[in-house]
């Protein structure tokens, strides 16, 4: 039986239209769905859009369009970002679809029949924009009570509520934390959360009255409560497997464990209220959660309330998907903060894609073109070159493993580069001056086949990349198809008939 891979990013709210960061974190989870897909593993990956809550209210209100009608239509802007940019999700899930609003409410049910629910009355500062309810103890200022996630001001709010008492389980929690080494991660976000437990946790208020808050999935056991959007929507990446008696909660959940990618703004919903949520249900927690760093502007978080957005869909346009792909994987080790920057990005684009990659492919297929009829010429792979592969294999298999895929890249990258290197030092242009066909047929075709593994590499990260490599290596069969890594044995056919293309990514000026 192959292994099972579960990953999935975060539920995107719909109240506007999507950016960078939220293109950061899906295009990590798919390179990580395509790889594990590639090496033959069965994969779910889950994305899909958080509808509920009174941010979503507010901006259909500001349209003059229903909340459904509005969110129908913001889904759909996720959508189309992912499909211009490649992303391979197998199930989008939006939170106002029947399957997910069922599973919230049995949740609900079940827990207030077990007692765990308690009534009280909550008072909190509210932060609209971020969705979230602050308690005294939060702000660092306590007399400003600004967000502490975006400094602007909050509401107090008193009401009528039900509650789920987290402090019970909070030295469970510090335990399975310090036991479970590869369950909160990077390690500097392991420490924030163990930060975050040293303190007694204040009870999390699981629902919001419904005529302050009427957008939300109703609460079972009270008509006058709908259920609180982060506790709604963390219950996505139960409800997408069909809990409790799908056959996909068993393989993902319970065999393969979930990989949560977020970012870093939302690792206490993540890290603390979901895991204590899936324990109070008696279900176990999540593999790893892995919260990245952010994307800054100037400084600043890029967000949508600060309105200093990069627009995915128009870098995608100018720029290639592979290019704004390449990027955002290469450019920072992931857990790190990254400033976007156009000239960032061109230089990337010019230094690895167009000169060492682009240069690699065209120059190759043009001295196949112009020594060898354009067929591959009869030869085999060195044995340093097999060998070299293994270890540049285990490479990239260890630092997916690890999340580590700027390192998955930059051991591609030595290939490359060692490939370019070769064409210096062997200098076929002079075995063609000086008649050494033998020689000359044996390095092309050495040459054609290290072009055939950067293609079988690169597609988890830059598929259409990929794709186009293997066509013009005359290859029929789509690169999807060959599994990985014995698909690195079966060396280029001599006598293959080539296609040469245009440089994949042209230099920009
Ligand atoms: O928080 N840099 O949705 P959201 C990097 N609906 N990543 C960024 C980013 C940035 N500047 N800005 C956003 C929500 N992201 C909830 C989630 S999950 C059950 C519910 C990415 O639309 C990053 O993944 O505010 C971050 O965690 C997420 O978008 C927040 O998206
Ligand atoms: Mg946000």
């Amino acid at each position: 039986m192959s292994e099972s891979f579960y990953v999935t990013t975060p539920l995107y709210y719909v109240n506007a239209q999507p950016h960078l960061g939220h293109a950061y974190t899906t295009v990590i989870a798919d390179a990580l769905a395509r790889w594990h897909r590639q090496h033959g593993e069965s994969v779910f990956f889950l994305t899909g859009t958080d509808e509920h809550g009174e941010k979503i209210a507010q901006a259909a209100h500001a349209q003059g369009v229903s909340p459904q009608t509005f969110a129908d239509r913001a889904s759909q802007w996720f959508r189309s970002l992912w499909a211009s940019l490649g992303i391979s999700y197998d199930r989008f899930i939006r939170t106002t679809e029947p399957q997910h609003v069922e599973v919230v409410r049995k949740v609900l049910e079940v827990l207030h029949n077990q007692g765990a629910l308690r009534r009280g009355t909550y008072i909190f500062w509210y932060c609209v924009p971020c969705e979230t309810a602050w308690s005294e103890s939060d702000f660092p200022d306590p007399h400003t009570r600004l967000c502490p996630s975006c400094q602007r001001p909050t509401d107090r709010a008193e009401e009528d509520d039900y509650f789920l008492d987290l402090e019970p389980h909070r030295a469970w929690l510090i335990e399975y934390i310090e036991t479970h080494p590869s369950f909160i991660l990077p390690v500097s976000r392991r420490n924030e959360v163990l930060g975050m437990l040293k303190k007694a946790l204040p009870p999390l208020c699981v629902t919001r009255p419904k005529d302050r808050v009427p957008w939300g999935i109703e609460v079972p056991f009270s008509s006058k409560h709908v259920t609180y959007v982060w506790f709604d929507a963390l219950l996505n990446y139960l409800s997408a497997l069909d809990w409790p008696d799908g056959a996909a909660f068993q393989e993902c959940w319970q065999k393969a464990g979930a990989i949560h990618l977020i970012g870093k703004d939302i690792i206490r919903h993540h890290a603390v209220y979901w895991p204590i949520i899936l324990h109070a249900l008696k279900i176990e927690p999540p593999k790893t959660i892995f919260a990245h760093g952010w994307w800054l502007v100037e400084g600043e978080k890029m967000s949508k309330s600060k309105g200093n957005m990069v627009d995915p869909v128009a870098v995608v346009k100018t720029y290639g998907m592979d290019a704004l792909r390449y990027f955002l994987l290469r450019d920072v080790p992931l857990g790190e903060d990254g400033i976007f920057s156009e000239s960032a990005l061109i230089r990337r684009i010019n230094a690895d894609l167009a000169n060492d990659l682009g240069n690699l492919v065209y120059r190759s297929l043009s001295m196949l073109e112009k020594h060898a009829h354009g067929r591959i010429p009869s030869g085999r792979p060195s044995e340093e070159d097999r060998h070299r592969m293994d270890a540049i294999e285990h490479a990239i298999a260890l630092a997916i493993r690890t999340l580590a895929i700027d390192e998955a890249l930059k051991a591609i990258w030595d290939w490359v580069n060692q490939a370019n290197r070769s064409i210096e030092e062997e200098a076929p242009w002079e075995l063609a001056r000086s008649g050494h066909k033998e020689k000359l047929d044996s390095f092309l075709y050495r040459l054609a086949d290290r072009i055939r593994v950067v293609a079988l590499w690169l597609w988890p990260f830059l598929p259409k990349a990929a794709q186009s490599i293997w066509e013009q290596l005359g290859f029929e069969i789509p690169v999807d198809r060959s599994l990985l890594p014995s698909a690195l044995d079966h060396p280029i056919p001599p006598g293959q008939k080539i296609r040469k293309a245009p440089p994949l990514f042209p230099r920009i000026v």
